[in-house]
């Protein structure tokens, strides 16, 4: 499954799920005499016995039958790390990150039998900036769908919505790319609509092997807004038509809802919202990074129960089942590009402007539409305490209001007054840890922090706890609520929101530190301090078992005076 609606209906599509042979290889491009495994896609090889700490180059292969002459386009929706794509022996992509999407185009394919080979790398080098050692694991594989799509000259690329409330109506603006594979310029009707809206049509010329992008805001009388209570979605479609005849098209699902910092506040459709979330890492014990539908079902009903009315996309972006998830249920998502804790002489490494302006723009792009997604945020717990640092920071939340001008900006950070950064962010946001990393009071914390936030920048900015929490290990308990316990676990996290929940609370939102334990890599340094090498932070373990302290965060998000999302699944 790709998305919880179909995304063409008169483009052909099919998903490539199945078992792909799989072989581990030494180099890109290297084809192997025996391929002697068959691996599930999606999937990482980690959840294979012998490939559970596997690192390097695994090659997935298949066959795919093309019933007549046509275009191919190749979604990846993510492959962990690097991947590298051929089709009929010749490279036809190349895409770093394992949490954004990517396509291969194939231009006239002839029928018959063809073969996709994709080499996936999961290993570390210096040519990875941002998948590096950390507190979290990247696996290895197509970790999310694989579609096949069949396209003609002429098709949509893409189509970017941003909702806008203006002179007292809802507005849709919209972006609309086309693309022309064919050798001259070609002119097609283009039709926009919103499913029970109206719909509108303009006339595009596109020049020979390029694209174009339509522009157009378009004003709408009687709208159902999209609200945590009342989550409505408009199924948005493209078309394209030459004559009577219509010859593809691009669906997706978008919502009215706008989000401001009016007053200090984060306020959505106008009123005032107060996060209460988990920071979640796309891990689970037994699929890795490869989550089954059901899986991440079951994620978002644990989230509800807990009363949690948001979701930060702690530290990459999601994927678009979980985010398609997030829109039906109402659930405000924080989603944020790909960096955990890199330091100055990290973000150095050559390679890491492109890498991650690169990931910061295919998540803006990529998942702009979804309503649910109401902060964009980048580059967690890095250098924003030095000049360098700043200099980063500076261009990508440039980059990102340039790209969606709709969103407040965010990052987290851990630098407390010694962050410079703070004037940069429409929301200020701290990773504090008192009574786990420090002995420190939270609640004269927080206020400390909200007094660093004024001075450095963040004056009239809302404030939020972006991470906070205790390790337990699933099963431990203690009498004398020993660290590590999940006795202890409860005592610090109840201590915690208490505070962060008070009348007198300064904040917009909390995200306890986490949902769900994760792997993190087995490493030198630090890292070998994480027991079990998980981080242990969770609220449930890897396989979703709820801990203690799950029903103690249960009372204090469902307690009368915080709304949560009233649409279950
Ligand atoms: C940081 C970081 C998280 C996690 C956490 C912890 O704040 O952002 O990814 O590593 O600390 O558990 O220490």
């Amino acid at each position: 499954m790709i998305r919880l609606f179909d995304t063409h209906e008169i483009r052909p599509i099919q998903e490539l799920e199945g078992l792909w042979e799989f072989e581990p290889v030494d180099r890109i491009g290297e084809v192997p005499v025996n391929m002697s495994y068959g691996l599930p896609v999606p999937g990482c090889w980690e959840s294979h016995p012998k490939f559970g700490t596997y690192q390097g180059i695994g090659l997935y292969r298949r066959k795919v039958r093309i019933e007549r002459r046509t275009h191919l386009r190749l979604e990846f929706k993510g492959v962990s790390h690097t991947a590298d794509v051929y089709f009929d022996g010749k490279k036809v992509a190349h895409h770093y990150n394992a949490y954004t999407a990517f396509e291969a185009i194939v231009v006239d394919v002839e029928p018959g039998e063809h073969e996709i080979r994709l080499y996936a790398d999961n290993s570390f080098s210096e040519q990875s900036a941002l998948h590096v050692e950390n507190d979290y694991y990247t696996y290895g594989g197509p970790i999310r769908p694989i579609a096949l799509e069949e396209i003609p000259d002429i098709h949509i690329e893409r189509v970017a919505f941003f909702p806008e409330f203006k002179e007292g109506i809802w507005h849709g603006r919209w972006q609309a790319t086309v693309r022309n594979l064919a050798a001259e310029a070609r002119e097609v009707k283009l039709l926009l609509r919103l499913d029970g809206l109206n719909t509108f049509t303009e006339t595009v010329r596109i020049d020979s092997k390029s694209s174009m992008t339509v522009e157009r805001t378009q004003a709408y009388a009687a709208v159902a807004e999209w609200s945590m209570e009342q989550p409505n979605l408009y199924t948005l479609r493209a078309q394209l038509q030459q004559g009577d005849d219509l010859f593809d098209d691009w669906i997706d699902r978008v919502g009215f809802r706008s989000v401001d910092t009016e007053g200090g506040q984060l306020r959505v459709n106008g009123k005032a919202v107060l996060l209460k979330g988990v920071n979640r890492h796309e891990d689970h014990a037994l699929a890795g990074a490869a989550f089954s539908f059901p899986d991440l079902v079951h994620d978002i009903q644990l989230i509800q129960d807990l009363g949690c009315n948001s979701v930060r996309t702690s530290h990459y972006p999601n994927d678009e089942r979980f985010l398609d998830l997030c829109d039906e249920t109402g659930i405000f998502v924080w989603e944020e590009n790909h960096a955990r804790g890199l330091t100055e002489e990290q973000m150095r490494n050559p390679n890491f402007r492109s890498q991650s302006e690169a990931v910061t723009r295919e998540m803006v792009e990529q998942h702009g539409n979804h309503p649910a997604i109401v902060i964009w945020a980048i580059l967690n717990e890095c250098a924003s305490d030095t000049p360098y640092g700043r200099a980063i920071y500076e261009t990508e939340l440039a980059l990102i209001r340039r790209l969606d001008p709709t969103r407040p900006r965010a990052f987290a950070t851990h630098h407390r007054n010694r962050d410079i950064c703070l004037d940069l962010a429409d929301i200020v946001s701290f990773n504090l840890y008192p009574l786990w990393y420090t002995d420190e009071d939270p609640g004269e914390l927080m206020r400390q922090a909200r007094g660093w936030a004024d001075e450095l920048g963040g004056a009239g900015k809302p404030m939020i706890i972006s991470e906070f929490g205790a390790d337990a290990y699933y099963g431990f308990r203690s009498r004398e609520r020993v660290k590590g316990s999940e006795e202890r676990q409860c005592d610090i996290l109840a201590a915690n929101l208490k505070a962060y929940l008070a009348e007198d609370s300064p904040l917009s939102g909390v995200y306890i530190w986490q949902f769900s334990d994760c792997r993190v890599t087995e490493a030198t340094g630090w890292l070998l301090a994480r027991g079990c090498t998980r981080n242990s932070k969770g609220l449930v373990d890897g396989y979703r078992r709820p801990k203690l302290a799950y029903d103690t965060v249960r009372a204090f998000f469902r307690a009368e005076k915080v709304s949560h999302s009233q649409h279950e699944v």
